[in-house]
């Protein structure tokens, strides 16, 4: 090549680089004319065959467009916040910040704050216990005789040293009462633990939350008014209660509340199976004999209590069909519910 064929790659060359749009095609530039293979070894080999006359000129030329090549180059990638082949970008204050995403509230989260804002409404506080539970306040004020089949290790997670992982949130209500004279009006909302296989219904790890309300005449009446004005505020204003008869050591009499199903209005659809009813929560009038075991006088004083299930509740109101969504922490699906 002589001076004037490497002034017009020079020119060729430099037009490349202001035209480059990103790191890339700079260093796609450098590397073309400057690199191990590109056009400057390939000038520099040629020089031996240029007449020794014109050797210096062409060698000049040859200085001038490796500089002005690397020059523009370097000076360009800074514009792009560093070469493509060093590690990092360097700081561009222009640029946007990294967007981390906002959370949101676990959908157990959101019910039971909901759960607890309508019962404080009614007066009612919020109580917490330990999760690590004796068998005394877990089962034995409970009611529950230590024959009980729910005492099992196959269905409870007992501890070394005889203590157990609480199977529902009433030894919280136990505490509460041994420490705190009547009237009381308590919710408590917390895990629970039993040994569940899990399936699309069951955890081994679940939510509850209970509420004890103990004072002079409360009766069965007073706990259906309760049920009721929490189950329209959470499902909606036409969801209305109905009791079925049961059975709970702890209750007596004890029933079994079901909602009209928010979904169909009661007619009968897939969320209800067909009946019009969802199951939700079990409760009942405080045996006397809970009473005695905490030293309330069962004969001034008469309460009532209920027990639901966290998850069950999300499942319902926000269509989940399967309780593991609620544990699986995908983003995806956590992001929906507020
Ligand atoms: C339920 C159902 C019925 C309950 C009873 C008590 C206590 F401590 F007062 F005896 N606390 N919670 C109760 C009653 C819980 O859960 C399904």
């Amino acid at each position: 090549m002589n001076a004037k064929e490497i002034a017009a790659v020079t020119e060729q060359a430099l037009a490349e680089a202001r035209g480059a749009t990103d790191a890339e095609a700079l260093e796609a530039v450098r590397i073309r004319y400057l690199g191990r293979k590109g056009l400057l070894p390939q000038i520099m080999k040629g020089l031996k065959d240029v007449p020794p006359e014109e050797r210096g000129e062409v060698g000049r030329c040859a200085n001038v467009f490796k500089n002005e090549v690397n020059a523009l180059v370097e000076a360009r990638l800074a514009v792009f916040g560093g070469a493509a082949r060093k590690q990092g970008p360097a700081f561009d204050h222009t640029l946007p910040g990294a967007w981390r995403g906002l959370g949101s509230l676990h959908p157990v989260s959101l019910v039971i704050a909901d759960a607890v804002r309508i019962f404080s409404r009614l007066g009612f506080a919020v109580a917490e216990g330990p999760d690590i539970e004796t068998p005394y306040n877990n089962f034995t004020a409970l009611n529950t005789p230590d024959y009980h089949p729910s005492l099992d290790a196959k269905d409870t997670f007992w501890l070394q040293g005889g203590a157990l992982l609480r199977t529902q949130t009433s030894p919280v209500q136990i505490r509460v009462m041994q420490s705190h004279p009547p009237p009381v009006r308590i919710v408590t909302p917390g895990r629970c633990y039993r040994r569940d296989t899990t399936d699309a219904t069951h955890s081994a790890n679940f939510h509850q939350i209970e509420g004890l309300y103990v004072d002079r005449q409360v009766s069965l009446a007073d706990l259906k008014g309760t049920l009721a004005y929490f189950a329209r505020d959470m499902m909606g204003p036409r969801v209305g209660v109905r009791f079925r008869p049961h059975f709970f050591p702890f209750t007596e009499p004890s029933v079994e509340c079901d909602f009209s199903c928010h979904v169909c209005g009661g007619k009968g659809c897939r969320v209800c199976k067909h009946s019009g009813w969802i199951e939700i929560a079990g409760a009942g009038m405080v045996d006397p004999r809970v009473f005695a075991h905490v030293g309330y006088d069962a004969e001034a004083f008469t309460g009532f209590a209920f027990g639901m299930g966290i998850e069950r509740m999300a499942m319902i109101k926000y269509g989940i069909p399967d309780i593991r969504m609620l544990y699986e922490n995908d983003a995806r699906f956590l992001q929906q519910f507020e």
